[in-house]
């Protein structure tokens, strides 16, 4: 009896090394592509030069900065707005495909409305995506990343149905401008983060109380309107960090549930390994699942990953970061070699450290260290960002 499981563990142990072995040599397909990723209000700073209009995070962390944990804001964050050509130095070391970046819809149109371009503004992303082309990265570009001109919140904001008209008017008026250069585009950033956030626990702009409606507070599309927007995408953008358990509410252990609508609660095993931000738990297999049911509930679309990345505190030897890119990337080989998941890209978050919204400057992300306390922002570079070089270099996961 010992002896079989003794064996059976020599085996088990066999297999898995094989596994192992297996997926620390297999191979990213060749047209694959790598990027990292950051957004406008997170690093670009400038906050009102050049004609840039107001939005609502300039609002918010200026009306009620006791919503930001350091009472910080992104007045100046990395600079980026002076220091882009730095940034694309920074990308081009680490020899990304693409750098997803998102344009500040008030640093282009300060009212929020065509009608008033801030010409400014609209040279300095021209200079930033001429910059990515020169040095061979394509510009993948979010429209939105949560940072609403401000004046169009005082008309309601979101909930507002005049809102699809103006997004459409900027987003054309983009298309126009930036169209020839950049192929690759982006709508909305995570918009059930920006609904819920900003309209469900309300710690972020416009900061809303939480209404207590028991069914789904979102409008409804019309057939006409299912019917209009149904394969009008070109492939499935998916950010991802941690994973969480799901259990019937009835058998509550006490962690917070963030879905009580629902009657599921949500929890995690508190045996994972962690990051600085709370709610970030490191488990890879969960990359694997979630690749696997986006495969199966949306007909085997095409999948780019647009975010997915590790907080600490700012160490520049982040070990921790590196481990979790390598058993995350491992979990994206299997789905794809094992799966047949059709994953074709990569954008890890975050290029730099940058302000990480309720939490400022305390969760970094980067495989650049970013000195918010230096007057120009100094970027160092990380132990993480060599080891992304490699996996981009060799297309494997490495470590
Ligand atoms: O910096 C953001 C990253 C970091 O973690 C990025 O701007 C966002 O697009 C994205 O949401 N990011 C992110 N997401 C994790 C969200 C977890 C929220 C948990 C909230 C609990 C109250």
């Amino acid at each position: 009896m010992k002896l079989k499981v003794l064996l059976g563990a020599f085996l088990i142990q066999l297999l898995s090394r094989a596994t192992i072995s297996e997926v620390i040599n297999k191979k990213f397909p060749d047209n694959f592509l790598f990027g990292a990723a950051t957004a406008a209000y997170q690093i670009e700073g400038a906050w009102n030069e050049d004609g840039k209009g107001e939005n609502i995070w300039d609002y918010f962390t200026h009306t009620r900065p006791y919503m930001i944990i350091t009472l910080e804001n992104g007045d100046v964050a990395c600079d980026s707005y002076h220091k882009y050509l730095e940034d694309v130095a920074m990308l081009k070391n680490l020899g990304v495909n693409h750098y997803r970046f998102s344009l500040s819809w008030s640093r282009i149109l300060p009212t929020g409305h065509v009608n008033k371009v801030n010409q400014a503004g609209v040279n300095y992303y021209k200079n930033l995506i001429a910059a990515l082309k020169e040095n061979g990265i394509e510009p993948y570009v979010t429209l939105y990343h949560w940072d609403l001109p401000q004046p169009l919140q005082e008309i309601g904001g979101w909930p507002n149905p005049l809102l699809v008209d103006y997004f459409a008017d900027y987003a054309k008026l983009a298309f126009s401008l930036f169209g020839d250069e950049v192929k690759n585009w982006m709508t909305f950033n995570e918009p059930k983060q920006a609904c819920q956030s900003g309209y469900g626990y309300g710690i972020n702009p416009p900061g809303s109380r939480l209404e207590g409606f028991l069914k789904s507070r979102l409008p409804e599309f019309t057939p006409e309107e299912i019917d209009y927007i149904k394969g009008t995408h070109d492939f499935l953008a998916l950010n991802t960090y941690t994973t969480n358990l799901a259990k019937n509410q009835d058998f509550d252990i006490g962690y917070p549930s963030w879905d009580s609508d629902s009657g599921v609660s949500k929890y995690v095993n508190e045996s994972w390994d962690g990051a600085a931000s709370f709610w970030l738990k490191v488990v890879p297999w969960g990359m694997r699942k979630l690749l696997n049911w986006v495969d199966q509930t949306y007909d085997h679309p095409e999948i780019f990953i647009t975010e997915n990345g590790f907080s600490d505190r700012g160490e520049l030897e982040d070990q921790k970061r590196i481990d979790y890119y390598a058993e995350y990337l491992s979990n994206i080989l299997q789905a794809i070699h094992e799966d047949g998941v059709n994953v074709t890209g990569y954008t890890a978050w975050s290029l730099m450290d940058n302000f990480e919204w309720n939490m400022a400057y305390t969760e970094r992300f980067g495989f650049y260290y970013v000195d918010f306390d230096s007057p120009n922002r100094t970027r160092t570079i990380k132990k993480s960002a060599e080891y992304y070089k490699n996996v981009i270099a060799t297309k494997r996961r490495g470590n």
